[in-house]
């Protein structure tokens, strides 16, 4: 089996990649380790970017999203009981857009499977040969054996996928840093906090309400990293959503039943070069932030964006300087990414005992509430810088 174009992975970065090529008339086949219905009930990130909205409808996926999206103008901050709305849409304009990742995934999945691309669930890819004129990739598809060989490998596995271990050590360079907490994330039977999403900072730790509709809730708890989910029953989990988030100026936080929970590590990852031969790698098996802020799924989509047009100028005008000069495009948009998400982190976050470090905190905290000029900084890159590239080459 040969193709142009080997995708590896069908989340967020793989499925957009396979729709932009598709477009473009370029072939692909996308592997995909996992079984359909575990990728599209995956509970993931919910906030999409502007970019990436613009993106989704200019590929003609956007149906769902624009009938069930749910338009954001900011968020909400709350600390020391006080509730600060951050309006970035009046600011700066534009939205940030409230739509799960596993329901994009879905449309993704369903256009990838109407217009008769390559889709293969349960197909695991265990190497990649990566030689002068093709790269070769041998996949465990069911049982059976396949190999598939290509122009070029995408590689959308992931962070724990098999891609970037075929970057030579010797050229890679990793940027790694992990935080002593882990988000856990419940959705509940409940009407949302807020209208928009909320960020409250309190000195027990950081807890995150947002929405999946109009009566089921997703809301995050800072935690220990070596925190066992089974320790914490439903009940304390709304109590300490309630003392994180108890306020003098709003109502109280509404409980209902929470029918899913997950634990989530927070780290920051980058690896310098995305790269290699005829591999590019892309979205979390390149890079990882912490959820605070709501980057990852959108770094993703914007890699798969620049790759496209890269790909693109290759096949509609012979041009390879795109493909050599992928990473360094990548970098600079993923780098402030990082830059946002490690100050939102390490702001919102209770990470020491340490009072002075409390008092530096608030500080912060009470820039964004009181500065327009702040907000609108902020707000630039919560609601998305452009990406680095368009998706089509058009010559
Ligand atoms: P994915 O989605 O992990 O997809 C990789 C796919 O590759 C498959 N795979 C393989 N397939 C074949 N052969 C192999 N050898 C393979 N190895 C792996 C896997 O099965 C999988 O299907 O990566 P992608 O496409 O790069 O997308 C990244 C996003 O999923 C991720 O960054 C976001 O979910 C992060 N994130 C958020 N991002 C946002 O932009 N906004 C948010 O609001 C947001 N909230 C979150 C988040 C992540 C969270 N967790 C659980 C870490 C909230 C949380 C709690
Ligand atoms: C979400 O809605 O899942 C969400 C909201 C804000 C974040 C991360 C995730 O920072």
């Amino acid at each position: 089996m040969h193709t142009q174009v080997a995708i590896i992975g069908a989340g967020p970065a793989g499925l957009t990649l396979a729709r932009m090529l598709h477009l473009q008339g370029i072939s692909s086949i996308v592997l995909e380790s996992r079984e359909r219905e575990y990728i599209e009930t995956r509970t993931r990130a919910g906030v999409l970017e502007q970019p990436t909205v613009a993106l989704v409808r200019d590929l003609g996926v956007s149906d769902r999203l624009d009938r069930e999206g749910m338009s954001h103008n900011g968020f909400y901050l709350r600390f020391d009981r006080t509730t600060h709305h951050l309006d970035f849409h009046r600011l700066i304009g534009g939205h940030a857009t409230v739509y799960a990742q596993q329901e994009l995934v879905k449309d993704l999945v369903a256009d990838r499977l109407s217009s008769g691309g390559p889709l293969h669930f349960d197909a695991t890819v265990t190497a990649i040969e990566n030689t002068s004129d093709r790269a070769r990739l041998t996949v465990d598809h069911a049982g059976t054996p396949l190999e598939i060989t290509a122009d070029f490998v995408a590689g959308c596995d992931g962070f724990h996928g098999v891609s970037r271990a075929h970057i030579p050590g010797e050229l890679l360079r990793e940027h790694s840093r992990t935080y002593p907490v882990a988000w856990l994330g419940i959705l509940a039977r409940t009407a949302p906090t807020t209208p928009e999403g909320m960020y409250c900072a309190h000195e027990n730790g950081l807890s995150v309400h947002s929405m999946r509709g109009p009566n089921i809730t997703r809301q995050y708890l800072q935690v220990p990293v070596d925190t066992d989910l089974d320790d914490w029953s439903d009940e304390q989990i709304w109590d300490e959503l309630a003392v994180r988030s108890a306020s003098d100026d709003q109502p109280e936080l509404e409980r209902g039943e929470i029918f899913d929970r997950s634990l989530a590590p927070l780290r920051s990852y980058v690896c310098e070069t995305m790269q290699h031969g005829r591999l590019f790698l892309l979205g979390d098996a390149a890079h990882i932030v912490p959820p605070t802020g709501a980057k990852g799924l959108n770094l993703a989509v914007s890699d798969a964006s620049t790759l496209s047009f890269a790909l693109g100028a290759f096949y509609a005008a012979g041009d390879r300087s795109h493909l050599d000069n992928y990473s360094a495009t990548c970098l600079p948009r993923i780098w402030k990414a990082q830059q946002f998400s490690w100050t939102l982190t390490t702001t919102l976050h209770a990470l020491s005992d340490d009072p002075t470090d409390w008092q530096l905190r608030r500080a912060r905290l009470g820039r964004w509430a009181e500065s327009e000029a702040e907000q609108s900084a902020l707000g630039e890159v919560y609601l998305g810088l452009p990406f680095p590239t368009p998706w089509r080459f058009t010559g």
